[in-house]
Parts: C-alpha cells; sequence; structure tokens
C-alpha cells in the first residue's frame, strides 16, 4: 500500500496516520503445542487489530523458541502466524525479524517469502523525527561472558554447517532441550527492578554518553519497562507475550507500552 515511497532503513518521515509497531519474546513452539497455539492465535487477534495502521512491525527476537532453516526444510508449525504476516507485507507493511537468542538460525526464508528484513544486531533508524536504537537486548550490557562467548559460537558458520548436517530429529530434540533451560524466567513483578542492575538500562545509558536516542528498545527481559533516561531518553522493554502480551506503538510523535487483551498486569 504505503511502504514503496519511503526507505527501508532510514527515513524521517512517517506515512500520515500510519503506526509503528514493536512487539517481541513471542516464543512459539514454546512449552506444548496447546499453550504454543494459544499464543499463536492471540496474536494474530493483535495482528488483525493493528493491520490497518501498521506501516512498519518491528518483530525483535525470539518470536520462535526455536528456529532452524535447513537447505530446503523448516520447522513445522505456526501456520496462521506466517499467513498472517503474509497477509500484512503483500499489503505493503515492512516487516522487520530480529534474531533473539531463540531464534538465531534465521537466515533467507522470511526474506524470500515475506519480504523481511532479518537483523542480526542493532538496528538505529529515524521515523517522524525521533531516533531510535533497537536490539533484541541478548548479550549486551556487562557480565554473562560465557553466553557471550557461546553466541559468537552459535552464530558461526561452522557451527550452523554442523548443525545442519544433523538430522533434525535429533538436531532439533538437541535444540530444544537447550532452549527449555533458557525460557519464560517468568520475572513477573515488574516493580522490583533494581535499576543499577538493569543491565540494559546500564547498557542504554553508556550508549548515551557518546550517541544520543530518543528510545532505546529492547525485548528479551521478559519484563515491560518504561524507564527514563538523562537527556529525554526512554528505554522501553517489550515484555513478552506468555504472562504479558505487551507491545509499543509510535504514531510518529509519542511512543507508547500498551497491553493487549490485559492478562496478568
Ligand atoms: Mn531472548
Amino acid at each position: 500500500m504505503s511502504s514503496a515511497n519511503y526507505s527501508r532503513t532510514f527515513d524521517p518521515r512517517m506515512p500520515t496516520g500510519k503506526n509503528l509497531y514493536f512487539a517481541s519474546d513471542f516464543h512459539l513452539g514454546a512449552k506444548s503445542y496447546a499453550s504454543s497455539r494459544e499464543r499463536e492465535d492471540r496474536i494474530i487477534r493483535w495482528l488483525d487489530l493493528i493491520k490497518n495502521d501498521v506501516a512498519e512491525l518491528f518483530l525483535m527476537g525470539d518470536v520462535f523458541d526455536f528456529w532452524f532453516e535447513y537447505k530446503t526444510v523448516v520447522p513445522k508449525g505456526y501456520v496462521r502466524f506466517l499467513g498472517k504476516l503474509a497477509q500484512l507485507t503483500d499489503a505493503g507493511v515492512k516487516l522487520y525479524l530480529f534474531k533473539g537468542n531463540h531464534d538465531m538460525w534465521m537466515f533467507n526464508y522470511f526474506t524470500e517469502e515475506l519480504g523481511a528484513s532479518i537483523i542480526s544486531n542493532e538496528l538505529a533508524i529515524v521515523r517522524g523525527g525521533k531516533t531510535f536504537y533497537l536490539h533484541h537486548g541478548d548479550g549486551l550490557g556487562p557480565g554473562d561472558k560465557l553466553y557471550k562467548f557461546l553466541k559468537k559460537f552459535f552464530r558461526s558458520g561452522v557451527c550452523q554447517w554442523l548443525f545442519a548436517r544433523l538430522h533434525p530429529n535429533l538436531g532439533v530434540g538437541i535444540a530444544n532441550a537447550w532452549s527449555r533451560k533458557s525460557r519464560i524466567a517468568g520475572a513477573k513483578d515488574v516493580k522490583k527492578i533494581q535499576h543499577q542492575q538493569e543491565w540494559l538500562e546500564v547498557y542504554s545509558k553508556e550508549i548515551l554518553e557518546t550517541k544520543h536516542y530518543d528510545y532505546f528498545i529492547f525485548g528479551h527481559r521478559h519484563l515491560p519497562l518504561d524507564i527514563a533516561l538523562p537527556g529525554n531518553s526512554r528505554y522501553v522493554n517489550l515484555g513478552e507475550w506468555v504472562n504479558h502480551n505487551t507491545y509499543a506503538v509510535f504514531d510518529g510523535e509519542n511512543l507508547e507500552l500498551k497491553w493487549f487483551e490485559k492478562a496478568t498486569k
């Protein structure tokens, strides 16, 4: 519809009456088929709600609890979700899929099928004169040296090539067992956040010392957060869709964190 007349990565203009939407950590596939399907249906209700005013959709990582693309084969499932995304992108919505720590093995399938931009690390954009720093949120800030090492390894071509050699019954089985270890930490009490320990806040403040952004948007923490930073900047964490069903919307002037079908806020 209206996406052809503005740049995909850098453009201060916003199409009139349209919004940017941000969400992350759907963890589709977890924990059971039934709970994942229920969540998938909820996500589709949300996408139906926004379909007429979304210009760009940013799904910021861990959309899938596990994802891998073999040369000619992709994991089963998620057909309603993927069909809905196709409907949106066919109608001109620009889709960004960020690699999370659970679905870092997205290659070219979604680019070919959905025209999605796959974002490996951070994405900096300007929309409506506001600057955004976007990242899934894994492997940033102080600490977690083991994960940072593993992330490098998992993202290496050698590791991906070796994994693709395993029979999927074995490979995906191992991956699901691994994925289960780090899933949905379940921190539900947003009010207990200690700001000096919220490492994405610490990380955002470090960046602000050298470069200003109006909004830092992350996922990964599974905590819906909207925290004021120095210089009128904000750190927004998108939460997740197992307990919170949270997303952010930017209308060209303001960014707002919202709850969809308010569950357990
Ligand atoms: Mn994550």
